[in-house]
């Protein structure tokens, strides 16, 4: 019988933190909560379109997006498995204006929690794949007290781990603690994520590039000249690259990582700082990418190296394979005077 390979999560998650003794397990218990919560949100995605769960729920989200009942159910159902386990003392969502303490009768700890519920969610209708992103930091303020705001805006640096969970023709369950990526995808049958994808390595350079194109026309010159160079033949840098683009950041993302690509979402007229959020999309991804020997930056700047101002800031970002990305910021770069320019125009 050939040798199978039965590492679940939850040994992986135990067997990496026997590595630090200093370790108490508390990391391991969080992601294995968190785990949980993926498995059900997976179970609902995967029935969306047979239970009467979709549409509007009317409501708008802080940033005055519609917001679907399957964001608010993957919102409830992590904040649900994540506030008694003892280990977060603060949470915070980008379904939710504020912080979102941990009810008083339960334990604090010292982790924080920052999640994007469902992440490409005007995807669910059309049974396109969509995903949790989330994000972990050690808090900053004293033990013992309920957290604050200042340990949610911590830079993407101080991340402890990071992860996704990509809800798609399988569920797969992505995470690193700053030591390799590792990709687990969900056994339906006896609902178990194991290890499909171990030591995730991101290309060096593709011939994939993710960008929401129809935002051609109010775009920073350079990135204009950066992919009218991609559309360019020649065969020694492999041009022209082909283009895709789901519109789930964790699907292009996630496709990224394993292919080799760059995925994009660029400041414009119209978005003056991107369109993704930097606590819950940009430095979970980054933290990854990073981890998987890619670059991630704003287009001047490493993304990990941004001090966050405010909960839901946007940023643009240009991530994923480093000579893609290098190539970017070289584009960028060059048109110096005409980004100032550019930049006073859309204020
Ligand atoms: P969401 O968090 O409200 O779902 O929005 C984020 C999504 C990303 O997943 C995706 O990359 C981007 O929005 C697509 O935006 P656009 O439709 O402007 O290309
Ligand atoms: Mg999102």
């Amino acid at each position: 019988m050939p040798q199978v390979r039965f590492m679940t999560l939850a040994r992986h998650i135990i067997e990496g933190e026997k590595k630090h003794p200093e370790a108490t397990g508390e990391l391991s218990k969080l992601l294995s909560d968190l785990s949980l919560a993926a498995k059900v949100i997976s179970l609902e995605v995967n029935k969306a379109g047979l239970v009467d769960i979709l549409g509007f729920t009317g409501d708008n989200n802080v940033h005055g997006e519609k917001v679907k009942k399957l964001d608010m159910f993957a919102h409830d159902m992590i904040t649900r498995a994540m506030d008694h386990g003892g280990h977060l003392c603060v949470m915070a969502s980008e379904e939710e204006e504020d912080i979102i303490h941990i009810p008083s009768r339960y334990k604090v700890g010292k982790y924080v929690l920052l999640f994007d519920p469902l992440d490409g969610s005007s995807n669910i209708d059309a049974n396109i794949s969509i995903g949790t992103i989330f994000s972990i930091y050690r808090r900053i303020t004293p033990d013992g007290k309920p957290g604050q705001l200042e340990d949610c805006l911590q830079q993407g640096l101080n991340q402890v781990a990071a992860g996704y969970i990509v809800y798609g023709s399988s569920t797969i369950f992505v995470y690193t603690a700053g030591e390799g990526v590792h990709g687990f995808t969900l056994d339906p049958s006896f609902g178990e994520f194991l290890l499909s994808h171990e030591n995730i390595r991101i290309p060096k350079k593709s011939t994939i590039y993710s960008i929401n194109e129809g935002n051609y026309l109010y775009w920073h010159p350079g990135l204009k000249k950066y992919i009218k160079y991609l559309q360019e033949e020649d065969a020694k840098t492999g041009r022209p690259y082909s283009t895709r683009y789901v519109g789930s950041m964790v699907a292009d993302i996630h496709r990224n990582l394993l292919y080799g690509g760059i995925f994009m979402y660029p400041a414009d007229h119209r978005h003056p700082n991107g369109k993704l959020r930097l606590m819950y999309e940009c430095n979970p991804m980054s933290f990854i990418i990073e981890a998987a020997g890619g670059r991630s930056t704003n287009g001047k700047q490493r993304i990990l190296e941004i001090q966050p101002k405010k909960l839901h800031e946007k940023t643009p970002i240009f991530i994923g394979s480093e000579e893609d990305v290098l190539k970017v910021e070289e584009f960028m770069a060059k048109e110096e005077v005409s980004n100032e320019i550019y930049l006073s125009s859309i204020t």
